[in-house]
C-alpha cells in the first residue's frame, strides 16, 4: 500500500507545528505520511517573515505580512514557549520576556531547522484551488509555481490549511476618506512607525493592533496619538499626548469628527480595524467561514473541518496562545490522520462538540475565563497525542499577570519578566526599557 499525502497549505507557525509534529513521529521510528507544504512567500515564518513590501509582491501576490519593523512580542513568551524546544535550549541561556520579531523569529527557525523539514517545503508556490474528489475521496490541490511560472495539479488523502487568518485586512469607509488630505492605512501596510514621527495621528479600534501601534508610533515620536473605539474604549493609562475618543463618525479635509461632538486636527489615519478570514482558493464546500472567535465555526475539536473531516484547519481561533497551541493542534491532526485518534464519523457527533464550544465561549466575557478557556482547550488536545505535557495553568498565570502589567503602565509592560513553565528559569529583566530601546535588533536584544 503506498503512503497516504498530505498537504500541508502555509509555512507559517501552524504549518512548521504540523511538519514537526510529522518528523517527530518519524524520529520515534514510526511510518509517516508523506508531506509536502505549499507556501506563497520565499521563506518560511509565516507573518513572522518580515518584509518592507506592502500591496503586492514582485510576483504581484498579496504580501501576506502583517508585522512592522519594531513589533516586539505583545504578551510575555512564557505563554506560547514549544514544550520540545525551550528557548534556552535555542540562545544557551534563558531571555527577557518580550522579545522583539527578529528574536521569535530566530527561535521558531531555529526548532525546525533541527528538525530538518525545510526540504518538505515548496516555496514560491500559492496554492490557487483544492477540490474534493467525491468518488476517490482524495483532493486534487492546484498549485501555482511562481519561478517557473507554471501551474500544476496533485492528489493528496488530506488537505491541512494553515494559510492564516492575520493578513486580509478588514477595511471599513467612514464619509470623507475619500477627500482626506492625508495618508490612510490599515495595520496591514504599517511597517515603519518613524514615518510618523511629528504627526498627529488618528487610530480606529481599540485591540491589540491599535493599542501597539499606536504605541510604536509614540515611542518613535509621533506628535500625539488619538485612537477611537467603535464599542469599548482600551481604557489604559495613556501618555500625556494619547487621547481615547467614542466612535469616528466622518472626516472633514484634515478635520475628523467624533460621536460625542468632539474634532480633532489630524494628518494620518491608520484603520486597527482587524482581519479577515480568507480563503479564495477554496471551493464552497470546503471554505471555512468564522468570526475570530475562541470558538472557531464548523471545526470539530478546533481543528477537523465538520463539512469534510478529511480536511483540517490549523490556527483559526483567535489567539491568547500561539506557537504552543498550534502544536497542541498539529500533533493531534497529525495522530487524527494516522489513525491513532478517532474522528467520529457521524456529522451531528461532530456539530455537537462544536456548539458545545461555541456555548462554552459564550458563558462569560471574562478577560480570564477567556484564557483559562485556551489553556483548558491545550490541555485537552495534548492529554491525547505524545506532545510533551507542561504546566499550562502556570502559562495562563502568565498571561493573567500580564494583563496586570498592562493595566499598570502600558508604556512599560514590556518590563516585566516572568518564569518558564518549560525550564522552571525565571527570565532576566530587559538591559533597556522598551520604550527607550530604539534599536530591537535580535544582537542587540540578546546582550542580556
Ligand atoms: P501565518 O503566520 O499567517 O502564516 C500563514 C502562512 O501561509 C504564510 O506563510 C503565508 O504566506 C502562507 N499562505 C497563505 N495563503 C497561502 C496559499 N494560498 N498558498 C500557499 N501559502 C499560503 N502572536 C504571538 O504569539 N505574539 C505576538 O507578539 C504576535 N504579534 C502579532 C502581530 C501582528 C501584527 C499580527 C497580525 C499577528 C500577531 N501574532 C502574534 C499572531 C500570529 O497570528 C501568530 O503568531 C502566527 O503568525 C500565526 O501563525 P499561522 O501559521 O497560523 O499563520
Ligand atoms: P482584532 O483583535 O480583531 O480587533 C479589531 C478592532 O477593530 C476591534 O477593536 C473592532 O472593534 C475594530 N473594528 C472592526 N471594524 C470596525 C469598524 N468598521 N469601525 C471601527 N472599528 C472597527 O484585530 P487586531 O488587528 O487588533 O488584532 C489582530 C491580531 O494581531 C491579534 O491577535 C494580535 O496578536 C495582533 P469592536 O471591538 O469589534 O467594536
Amino acid at each position: 500500500m503506498t503512503a497516504k499525502r498530505i498537504a500541508i497549505i502555509g509555512a507559517g507557525p501552524s504549518g512548521m507545528a504540523q511538519m514537526r509534529a510529522f518528523q517527530s513521529a518519524q524520529q520515534k521510528g514510526e511510518e509517516i505520511p508523506e508531506v509536502v507544504c505549499f507556501e506563497k512567500q520565499s521563506n518560511w515564518g509565516g507573518l513572522w517573515n518580515y518584509t518592507w513590501r506592502t500591496g503586492l509582491d514582485e510576483y504581484g501576490e498579496p504580501v501576506h505580512c502583517s508585522m512592522y519593523r519594531y513589533l516586539w512580542s505583545n504578551g510575555p513568551k512564557e505563554g506560547l514557549e514549544f514544550a520540545d524546544y525551550s528557548f534556552e535550549e535555542h540562545f544557551g541561556k534563558q531571555i527577557a520576556s518580550y522579545p522583539p520579531r527578529a528574536v521569535l523569529f530566530d527561535y521558531m527557525v531555529g526548532r525546525v531547522e533541527k528538525a530538518k523539514i525545510r526540504k518538505w517545503i515548496r516555496f514560491n508556490s500559492p496554492v490557487r484551488f483544492v477540490r474534493y474528489n467525491e468518488a476517490e475521496e482524495n483532493f486534487t490541490v492546484t498549485v501555482h509555481d511562481q519561478i517557473e511560472d507554471s501551474t500544476y495539479e496533485e492528489t493528496f488523502d488530506h488537505v491541512i490549511c494553515a494559510s492564516g487568518h492575520f493578513s486580509t485586512p478588514n477595511v471599513p469607509f467612514y464619509e470623507g476618506f475619500d477627500t482626506f488630505n492625508g495618508r490612510i492605512l490599515h495595520a496591514h501596510d504599517f511597517r515603519d512607525a518613524r514615518e510618523f514621527a511629528g504627526q498627529d495621528i488618528l487610530v480606529v479600534g481599540s485591540s491589540y493592533s491599535a493599542e501597539d501601534i499606536g504605541s510604536q508610533c509614540w515611542k518613535y515620536g509621533a506628535n500625539s496619538i488619538t485612537s477611537c473605539y467603535r464599542s469599548a474604549p482600551m481604557g489604559f493609562d495613556w501618555p500625556a499626548n494619547w487621547e481615547e475618543k467614542p466612535a469616528l463618525e466622518r472626516v472633514d479635509g484634515k478635520t475628523v469628527y467624533f460621536k460625542d461632538g468632539t474634532t480633532r486636527e489630524i494628518d494620518a489615519i491608520i484603520l486597527c480595524t482587524g482581519y479577515k478570514h480568507f480563503f479564495n482558493f477554496l471551493p464552497d464546500d470546503l471554505r471555512l467561514k468564522t468570526a475570530n472567535r475562541l470558538a472557531a465555526a464548523d471545526l470539530y475539536k478546533g481543528v477537523v473541518f465538520v463539512k469534510n473531516p478529511k480536511m483540517f484547519y490549523l490556527g483559526m481561533q483567535d489567539q491568547w496562545f500561539t506557537f504552543n497551541m498550534f502544536d497542541a493542534q498539529a500533533w493531534w491532526v497529525r495522530d487524527a490522520i494516522m489513525g491513532k485518534i478517532d474522528v467520529p464519523s457521524d456529522p451531528e457527533v461532530l456539530q455537537a462538540d462544536v456548539e458545545e464550544r461555541v456555548a462554552r465561549e459564550e458563558e462569560s466575557d471574562d478577560v480570564k475565563y477567556a484564557i483559562k478557556y485556551q489553556g483548558d482547550y491545550i490541555k485537552e488536545l495534548i492529554a491525547e497525542t505524545d506532545y510533551p505535557s507542561f504546566d499550562v495553568d502556570g502559562a495562563c498565570e502568565a498571561f493573567y499577570a500580564w494583563k496586570q502589567h498592562k493595566m499598570d503602565d502600558i508604556m512599560a509592560f514590556r518590563n516585566n519578566s516572568y518564569r518558564s513553565v518549560i525550564t522552571g528559569t525565571m527570565a532576566p529583566v530587559h538591559h533597556t526599557s522598551w520604550k527607550d530601546a530604539l534599536d530591537d535588533s535580535l544582537e542587540v536584544y540578546l546582550q542580556n
